[in-house]
């Protein structure tokens, strides 16, 4: 049995304000094709969710507060999914043109890196783009640093100077009381990072039990298995609730405009002095962006790296809006 609090209801309803209060409302914990585990004040039960069967109700994702039924004939049914605060999404990996919702009512995203394996700082961005976008918080998670610490480690710090960065290891304890910080009661973490970077070894590390599976990365090239397969939220006695993902490589950005901007603010805070509204930063007079390179304040790599995103990103709108009239 849990109660609501421990599964984030009452920072749910701080930040939700029309979240109301009755016995039928829970968690959802995990999703498996048309079916969701949801935590409820009473313990967990499986339901049917209704968005199979009307294609119009949103789909309850891990980590929604929803509304269940008990129908005579089916058992229980997601009768509605509560408002979200936050929800942490990517472009679908198989179909272009649609979002994919990894998890909702997020406090903080922490993006898992691990130091038996390059840092890529491109991905890092996109991340925390990612992060930014859903309206939360993001946390560098540096794991497996007894392997060491990577040089490209320390240079996040000059990268991203506002980003919490934690380095840790399951097998050392270091960094171990940084991490239950991060793990404030009733607050929602979701993990995120490639295959094999020890996501679920930190669940379990945190839980102080075995709570996910995991598994060896390939010796030869320290990939990762794709062990975990769902998203799965996971309380940890302590405190803190996470949610666990399976390992992601590409990210594609949906409706990322937003995020980019809070993720690149020394490009976008000179950008607003450009001549030109549209200004590209790439070849306009009077480029505040631009200058902003020549007297050193903004690196050459980083705003090519800006560029790309944000050209991803208004590609991506160009075809959700041909898409849109083509359906009216
Ligand atoms: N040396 C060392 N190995 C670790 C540490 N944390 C995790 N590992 C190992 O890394 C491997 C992969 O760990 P997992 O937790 O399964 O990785 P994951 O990110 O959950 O992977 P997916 O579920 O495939 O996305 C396992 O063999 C772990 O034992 C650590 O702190 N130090
Ligand atoms: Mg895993």
């Amino acid at each position: 049995m849990v109660s609501l609090k421990k599964l984030g209801w009452e920072n749910y309803t701080n930040q939700v304000i029309e979240g109301p209060l009755s016995d039928d409302i829970g968690r959802v914990r995990r999703v498996d094709r048309g079916e969701v585990d949801v935590l409820t004040s009473t313990g967990e039960i499986r339901a049917l969710s209704d968005s199979q069967r009307a294609k119009s109700i949103t789909a309850p994702v891990t980590g929604d507060w929803v509304k269940v039924l008990k129908d005579p004939e089916q058992g229980y049914v997601v009768e509605s999914v509560l408002p979200r605060y936050s929800q942490i999404v990517r472009r679908d990996p198989a179909e272009i043109e649609r979002p994919q919702i990894l998890a909702t009512n997020v406090d903080a995203v922490a993006i898992v890196l691990s130091a038996d394996r390059p840092i890529n700082l491109a991905r890092i961005e996109r991340l925390l783009v990612v992060a930014a976008t859903g309206d939360a918080k993001a946390v560098l998670i540096l794991s497996k640093s007894d392997y060491g610490t990577p040089a490209e480690w320390r240079d996040l710090d000059h990268e991203f100077p506002q980003v919490q960065k934690i380095k840790t290891s399951s097998f050392s304890d270091e960094g171990k009381s940084d991490l239950e910080a991060l793990l404030t009661p009733n607050q929602t973490l979701v993990l995120l990072g490639e295959s094999g970077v020890g996501k679920s070894t930190l669940v379990n590390y945190l839980a102080g039990q075995e709570m996910q599976e995991t598994k060896e990365v390939r010796l030869k090239d320290r990939k990762g298995r794709h062990t975990t397969t769902a998203r799965e939220m996971i309380l940890i006695p302590t405190g803190g609730i996470i949610i666990d993902t399976p390992g992601i490589r590409g990210v594609g950005l949906w409706n990322a405009e937003k995020g980019i901007d809070r993720v690149f603010h020394s490009i976008f805070e000179a950008s607003q002095k450009c001549h030109f509204n549209d200004c590209t930063h790439k070849a306009e007079p009077h480029c505040a962006v631009q200058k902003g390179v020549s007297e050193g304040h903004i690196y050459h790599e980083k705003l090519e790296r800006y560029q790309r995103l944000v050209e991803e990103a208004s590609e991506q709108t160009e075809i959700r809006n041909r898409q849109n009239r083509k359906l009216r």
